[in-house]
């Protein structure tokens, strides 16, 4: 593997779950791995968990680490060739992603959807952008169609809390005031297409997902009967796909409750609205798993980057 840019660049995801719960449990044993290496983390978003799991991911395995928010500090890039660069954008990737690999061994990017342009979004430009003209490996730190280090993440955390041979795991719809990306909720579908679970995605009408992600997956539109005898309740919001980047509304009725989530575990990728997105009944309770699941980014990230610096 020379990039993490999808759950596709996993080519066995249960190896990839135990070697990260092998790290977990001594995660500096491989301190000199990136010694005298350096990783850049560039921002075109906001960020919590990925900085700092990501960062401290980089750290124990010895790697040096610049982090740059490019969003509000960085030249506006140009991605598109032959443009006339006579607006808004002052440099472009071509030169921008071979100056950053001279100083960086890694490069790992978070850039979201816009959700105005589906197409412009599909085509990942700065994603593939880095890919294209960095000479180092490119990680996916969130872009627009995926967040695959979220994915290996809630990929551990159901390993760890998982007792059944077959679990009942929901992935759920819920409202919000914003329009969000899809990208974390793909992610977790392809993430859990490859392993053996009672899969069933939940959403209103009109919330369906792009079905080239969703495949042939359970869909069931009536979230009560979806949730009954879970395991794990996975909760996001994602605006329309169909009516690319709407809120197509936010209904309350899907807001998870206690009586929803009966004996499952509740999971979400964080950052999460209180009583909008979840009751503070369940965040508070001990079904939740939301600080476990944001601990397990930092060993995500740590596999990554361990294959990573190992193939290249
Ligand atoms: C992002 C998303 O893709 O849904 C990042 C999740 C890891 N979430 C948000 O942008 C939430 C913003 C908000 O205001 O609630």
């Amino acid at each position: 593997m020379k990039h993490y840019l999808s759950v596709n660049d996993i080519d066995s995801l249960n190896d990839w779950v135990n070697e990260a719960r092998e790290l977990k449990k001594e995660p500096k044993k491989l301190k000199s791995l990136g010694e005298g290496k350096t990783i850049g983390l560039l921002f075109f978003n906001n960020s919590l968990r990925t900085r700092l799991s990501t960062q401290k991911a980089a750290m124990n395995l010895g790697l040096d680490v610049i982090v740059m928010n490019f969003g509000s500090e960085g030249w506006a890039l140009e991605y598109a060739d032959g443009t006339v660069m006579d607006q808004g954008t002052s440099e472009h990737i071509k030169e921008a992603a071979q100056v950053i690999s001279q100083y960086c061994d890694i490069v790992a990017i978070r850039a979201f959807a816009g959700l105005t342009d589906k197409k412009e979004d599909e085509a990942e430009i700065v994603l593939n952008g880095f890919k294209k003209y960095a000479s180092v490996p490119v990680v996916n730190m969130e872009s627009s169609v995926g967040h695959p280090l979220q994915a290996l993440a809630d990929a551990i955390t159901l390993a760890e809390q998982n007792t059944k041979k077959r679990p009942k795991v929901v992935l759920s719809w819920a409202p919000h005031p914003k329009a969000l990306p899809h990208a974390v909720a793909n992610s977790f579908v392809q993430m859990m297409q490859l392993q053996d679970a009672d899969f069933v995605i939940t959403h209103p009408e009109g919330y369906e997902l792009n079905p080239e992600v969703t495949k042939d997956s359970v869909i069931e539109h009536d979230q009560k009967k979806a949730c009954e005898d879970a395991d794990f309740i996975y909760v996001k919001n994602w605006s329309s796909y169909n009516t690319y980047g709407q809120v197509l509304n936010q209904d309350k009725n899907w807001t998870m409750t206690k009586e929803k989530l009966g004996n499952a575990k509740f999971m979400h990728c964080l950052p999460v609205r209180r009583n909008m997105v979840v009751a503070d009944e369940v965040l508070d309770s001990d079904q939740s798993l939301v600080i476990e699941q944001a601990n397990n980014r930092t060993y995500s990230a740590q596999v990554v980057l361990k294959k990573i610096l190992e193939n290249n």
